[in-house]
């Protein structure tokens, strides 16, 4: 069994760490199959951002209250180039105190500690080092599975919004290694990163939208109506300071009786507006531009949802904050244009209710825009 193999070739994968590092080991007590828990979570591994690889490394939930005790899993979805993935190591931000690795049966637990760049207060006391990287070791996640490694920790002195990129490194059979590392500059697409690493983003939970509960006679945030289209459950995501990259998400109804064609996207607060649909490309998933426009047949639904078929904003000039509303014109082959104001939810809200927002839902967990 791989599991003898404690780090394959992994250490001079890992990130330098900082200051003087010591490393302690923990075998875990319990010898249960691994196979069946990666069987349990296996569903769950669907990507739900546009134009982000699907099953990069994601951490969930995707977004913590600042200076909070948070549990975080990293969601592994495949190994390196089909190979079984044996080892997982985490590398603790700065400013991210007191990480507590939850055992994981069959996998043996690494914490390597080293000094902080600066003191924290924790808890009334002055900290300056503590662990700054955790490594799961000796298991074997195949690449046809999906699994989480979890741990504790507390978020500190972060401002609202900031954005904590984890580094996380998968060491596989035969000693390759994957480094999801990849960290978007301000400005920078992040949909162009190969290997994103996960990013929490630090912020109050946001408030329950109120767009899509709302009762009486003017029309619902997010919504239109023309001729036989209705247009339902419009949003967009709120972006990150700097971001120039924004997804919008909403429903076409179309109950005529014969079919339509969404054929252009405009808006005032964006350079550029498209319809963009995910096509695996190789191994990866990307977007791209629907050059024909985007068909809604008589009597059907289309979705444009987080994970799939999405309106994508470039070159935005301020970047959408949650709150605001932002004017869209769609533009159709037969009911002509229509004007609808989208409101701007979380930068993780999968549905206009916001009810799968920040909540660890499955279909979040990557990097925002
Ligand atoms: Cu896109």
């Amino acid at each position: 069994m791989p599991w003898s193999r404690r780090h394959g070739a992994g250490t001079a994968a890992v990130p330098a760490q900082r200051g003087p590092a010591r490393s302690v080991r923990f075998e875990s007590p319990v010898p249960m199959s691994i196979k069946t828990l990666a069987r349990l979570s296996a569903p769950l591994l669907a990507c739900a951002l546009p134009g982000i690889a699907l099953a990069h490394v994601s951490v969930t939930p995707p977004q913590a209250a600042p200076d909070a005790t948070v549990k975080l899993s990293f969601g592994i979805g495949h190994g390196c180039d089909g190979a079984a993935t044996q080892s997982v190591s985490v590398r603790v931000p700065e400013g991210v105190l007191a990480a507590k690795p939850m055992p994981k049966p069959g996998w043996t637990i690494e914490i390597v500690t080293g000094a902080y760049a600066r003191p924290y207060q924790l808890y009334g006391k002055e900290v300056s080092s503590g662990p700054v990287e955790i490594r799961w070791t000796g298991g074997t996640l195949d690449d046809a599975w999906y699994d989480e490694f979890t741990l504790r920790a507390r978020p500190t002195g972060f401002a609202d919004g900031a954005a904590v990129p984890f580094v996380v490194t998968q060491t596989c059979e035969g000693g390759t290694s994957l480094a999801w590392d990849e960290i978007a500059k301000p400005g920078e697409d992040a949909h162009a990163l190969d290997r994103p690493a996960p990013v929490l983003l630090i912020g109050a939970p946001a408030p329950v939208a109120t767009a899509g509960v709302q009762a009486g006679h003017a029309p619902l945030a997010g919504s239109a109506k023309a001729g036989a289209l209705a247009i339902e459950g419009g949003f967009v995501r709120a972006m990150l300071p700097g971001a120039k990259v924004g997804g919008g998400y909403l429903t076409i109804r179309n109950a005529g009786p014969e079919a339509d064609r969404l054929v252009s996207v405009s808006t005032p607060a964006a350079g550029g507006a498209a319809v963009h649909e995910m096509a695996m490309e190789g191994e990866v998933m990307r977007m791209r531009a629907l050059e024909t426009g985007l068909a809604v047949p008589a009597g059907e639904s289309v979705a444009l949802a987080p994970g799939g078929l999405h309106l994508m904003f470039t070159d935005v000039a301020a970047p959408f904050a949650e709150g605001a509303t932002v004017p869209v014109t769609l533009t159709f082959e037969k009911a002509g244009a229509v004007d609808l104001e989208l409101p701007v939810l979380s930068p993780r809200a999968s549905a206009p209710d916001g009810a799968a927002q920040a909540s660890g839902a499955a279909a979040s967990g990557h990097a925002g825009h």
